[in-house]
């Protein structure tokens, strides 16, 4: 009988056990593993093929090219296996997608609630629809014309300050700092009479606190005919709110208030509803600015091309971001924008 060296012999039976193992692989890292095992640098089948070193000249001869031919046979058995598994966990992945059932029921499932935000929109909707506003969907990325120079702020106007701007790269464009633009569009659009509102996000680079964002909602009404009057103003702005906040005992207060493009101006706060002495959200003083209001400057209707002779407008901003955080009770403007679960689960 044949002499069949005991390397050939202890190599043929890892070989074998290789195949056993490799047949009971499910994933990946099974695979990775028995590979390292038998092969790897401190694999079984590597260990004992560096034997042949110490087998005589003659052996080293005889069995130098079966050793060979058991390893690529080894590397073969292990390529094709990967390939196998390969195609076999794509193969699962596509038939689990086949079946992927979107009305399936799980108990762990979160339950999805309307985002705080939504909801005021809506509200806002809702209420100023009854009075007679139709809404306007104004655009975010706007003109320096529509968004500044329409509304009585050239270019060295200091007010322009406070509206630290996002300039595009684009010349004259930039990210709308308020919802006024819708009025500069609609003055040049419409022909009046007519009472529009309009209401999403504004952008101003600013430092962010409990109650800055550099991305924030604002609010806005404008009316235009040949009488408005700013009590009529007031009077509207205070059933809104006596509508939205329903039967909330906010007390609100108007003081006098600048904007280019409103003469008389006015600015409305409402109390903190964090505080009762003055807190860090109210600065202390134990009211949150909520907005600006005022008669439309005669300077932007004849601007905006419309008869300041003949018609008058009247129309306020409010921050819709504070007016979320002042019905909700939420003490950060962060918050709105974060997407922690915990404080989404409350809505
Ligand atoms: C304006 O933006 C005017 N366009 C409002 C206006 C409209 C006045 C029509 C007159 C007539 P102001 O910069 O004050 O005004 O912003 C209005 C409101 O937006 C503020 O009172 C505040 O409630 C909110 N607001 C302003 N900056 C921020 C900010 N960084 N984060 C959150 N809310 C803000």
């Amino acid at each position: 009988m044949e002499h069949v060296s005991p390397l050939i012999i202890r190599l043929n039976t890892l070989h074998q056990e290789l195949a056993a193992e490799l047949q009971a692989i499910k994933t990946i890292a099974e695979f990775e593993a028995i590979r390292n095992k038998f092969i790897g640098k401190q694999g079984s089948i590597t260990i004992e093929s560096k034997n042949i070193k110490d087998l005589s000249l003659e052996e080293k001869r005889t069995t130098g090219s079966i050793v060979q031919d058991i390893r690529k046979k080894v590397e073969e058995l292990i390529e094709h296996t990967q390939q196998q598994l390969i195609t076999r966990l794509q193969q699962e992945v596509e038939l689990q997608k086949q079946f992927f059932d979107v009305t399936a029921y799980t108990t762990n499932a979160l339950e999805s609630s309307v985002h705080p935000y939504t909801r005021v929109i809506q509200d806002l909707e809702d209420i100023t629809m009854n009075m007679g506003f139709e809404i306007i969907y104004g655009m975010e990325l706007e003109t320096e014309f529509a968004n500044f120079e329409a509304l009585n702020i050239p270019v060295d106007h200091p007010a322009r300050e406070s509206h630290d701007t996002f300039w595009l790269t684009l010349p004259g464009k930039l990210l709308r700092t308020h919802t006024s633009n819708v009025q500069s569009h609609m003055l040049q659009e419409r022909k009046p009479p007519f009472a529009i509102t309009t209401m999403g996000r504004t952008y101003r680079n600013e430092a962010t606190d409990a109650t800055h964002d550099y991305m924030f909602m604002q609010f806005e009404i404008m009316i235009i005919d040949t009488k408005q009057s700013l009590s009529n103003l007031i009077a509207i702005a205070q059933e809104i709110f006596r509508c939205f906040f329903k039967n909330n005992e906010l007390k609100s207060r108007i003081r006098p208030g600048f904007f280019p493009f409103v003469e008389p101006g006015i600015e409305v706060d409402i109390q903190c509803p964090f505080c009762q002495n003055g807190c860090s959200i109210c600065k202390r003083t134990t009211w949150i600015e909520a907005g600006g209001a005022g008669l439309v400057h005669p300077n932007v209707l004849e601007l905006c091309g419309v008869d300041s002779t003949k018609y008058t407008a009247c129309a306020f901003g409010f921050g819709l971001t504070r007016l979320v955080m002042l019905k909700y009770g939420i003490n950060d403007v962060r918050l709105l924008h974060g997407c922690s679960l915990d404080f989404l689960k409350q809505f």
